[in-house]
């Protein structure tokens, strides 16, 4: 089993999750901030005002990438210091740009190649305000296709951008159950507005036609002089059917990808929704206009890919509820025959199942014809980790585990099922804030010590991460 030598590998974060300073040189509001604010919304009561700190701590955080021997950087702009009302008629914040400037110059300087997504979900809170930000048809994609071109004209270095993380979970979480900003959803006890029966699916389309202008602007003004890819990061699960020997089952698996997975990959590389959503969701799904499709079709460089668990899945009753987003089925831990998919870790919907890594590599490979993938996600939490105390907390022996095991069902992936991937950022550089989890759950690779000042020390899965990418990646 082996990666191929030219193999990128290193560590992502996102801009909310680590940056803190959100007060600092202008930065303008986002829907994180204000959801954040809403008592109950976060497990802990927190917000990322703080955080690990990391914009005002540059220079640390690339010294330790660097001693982590990472080749690859995946980090999130906050468009809300670029553009602080966020529009195509408000003004630049340059303190804001010159900051990710010097970012990427100082990794490059480093060896450290970066990867940027545009937006990692915190949308500026005036375009919410303004139009409903995210639900906006028209609105939304112009206003993100001119951050995407104030940002590409500004950053020529960085060859590796994202436009997207998830909008799975922006449509899903942001507009369906309301678990994350802006927090809209039918269930009248968690917010007075919103429709899941609806708003997640206008959501999901104008991602993907707001995701399609930014390549367009890549492809046509910037892509022939800074020579670099352009892709977008979806999410999604492995499933294995609940019970193997009924066929409604093991379509029920195939469909929960979908609608994960191929509600978006399926415009992009296919050109239309999955026939399994438009059967379920009618008009609830909206239609491409031809103008949308033609941006939407053919709009990946590359698929960035977001993993981290497997769930057996049962087939539903063939009478969904309008609010279902799940394709009418049901996830669960174990499956007929009492075996478990993995051991539980802190977050309740992640248990490691690495043949389910290679499960879903393959799946993709084959449904999409085998595109370039970067791993732009990949990590657990561990149960129990937020109690220990140093120095135990650093001996985070089941994260290693999960790293080793994921990273060689990677490599066999590549070396024997002939997938084509290209590079991996584990989740995450370090401990950070966990959305609405808040500081409570732990994914990092690197401890953060919120009680004494965000010191950061290298748990032991930092320091063997080197280790476990040297065994595999080829030799030229
Ligand atoms: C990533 O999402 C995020 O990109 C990153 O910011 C985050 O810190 C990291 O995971 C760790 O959580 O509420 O039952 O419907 C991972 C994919 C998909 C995992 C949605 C949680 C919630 C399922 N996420 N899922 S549920």
């Amino acid at each position: 089993m082996s990666l191929p030598s030219d193999f990128l590998w290193g560590f992502a974060t996102a801009a909310y999750q680590v940056e803190g300073a959100t007060q600092q040189d202008g930065r303008g509001a986002t829907i994180w901030d204000t959801f954040c604010a809403i008592p109950g919304k976060i497990a802990d009561g927190t917000d990322g005002s703080v955080a690990c700190d990391s914009y005002n701590r540059t220079s640390e955080d690339i010294a330790l990438l660097k001693r982590l021997g990472a080749t690859a950087y995946r980090f999130s702009l906050s468009w809300a210091r670029i553009i602080p009302l966020g529009g195509r008629n408000d003004p630049i914040n340059q303190v804001g740009i010159d900051h990710y400037v010097k970012f990427v110059d100082d990794l490059l300087e480093a060896g450290i190649v970066p990867f940027i997504t545009l937006l990692h979900w915190d949308v500026p809170d005036a375009l919410d305000k303004r139009y409903g930000g995210l639900l906006n048809r028209e609105e939304f994609p112009l206003d993100f296709e001119h951050y995407a071109r104030v940002v590409f004209k500004a950053i020529p270095k960085c060859k590796n951008w994202i436009t997207f993380n998830e909008p799975w979970c922006s449509s899903i979480l942001g507009y369906s159950t309301g678990f994350f900003a802006p927090g809209r959803t039918s269930n009248r006890a968690k917010s007075p507005v919103g429709d899941s029966s609806r708003e997640p699916w206008i959501v999901g389309h104008n991602l993907l036609v707001a995701h399609g202008r930014a390549v367009k602007v890549y492809r046509d003004e910037f892509k022939a002089t800074n020579k670099g890819q352009i892709g977008i990061t979806l999410n999604g699960d492995y499933t294995y059917p609940w019970d193997p020997e009924d066929p409604r089952d093991v379509e029920a698996a195939n469909r929960k990808i979908e609608f994960a997975i191929s509600w978006f990959a399926d415009p992009i590389y296919l050109g239309k929704y999955p026939d399994s959503m438009r059967k379920q969701l009618g008009d609830r799904l909206p239609e491409f206009t031809p103008e949308e499709l033609a941006l939407v079709h053919g709009s990946n460089d590359f698929y960035g890919m977001n993993h981290y668990t497997a769930d057996y899945v049962k087939h539903g009753n063939g009478n969904p509820p309008p609010e279902d987003y799940l394709g009418d089925l049901s996830t669960h831990p174990y499956n007929k025959h009492g075996e478990c998919i993995g051991p539980e870790t802190q977050s309740f919907w992640l248990r490691p199942n690495p043949e389910g890594f290679r499960g879903l590599l393959n799946w993709l490979s084959k449904r999409y014809n085998y595109p370039a993938i970067y791993v732009t996600e990949n990590g657990t939490s561990i149960k129990g980790e937020n109690d220990l105390k140093e120095p135990e907390i650093l001996n985070d022996v089941f994260r290693y585990e999960y790293f080793r095991d994921y990273i060689n069902a990677m490599a066999k992936a590549s070396s024997e099922d002939g997938v084509n991937v290209k590079g991996y950022m584990a989740w995450s550089l370090m401990d950070n804030f966990e959305w609405a989890e808040g500081y409570e759950t732990r994914f990092g690779v690197t401890y953060v010590n919120y009680a004494d000042g965000q010191q950061r020390k290298e748990k032991y899965s930092a320091k063997k991460m080197k280790e476990l990418f040297d065994a595999v990646i080829k030799k030229d």
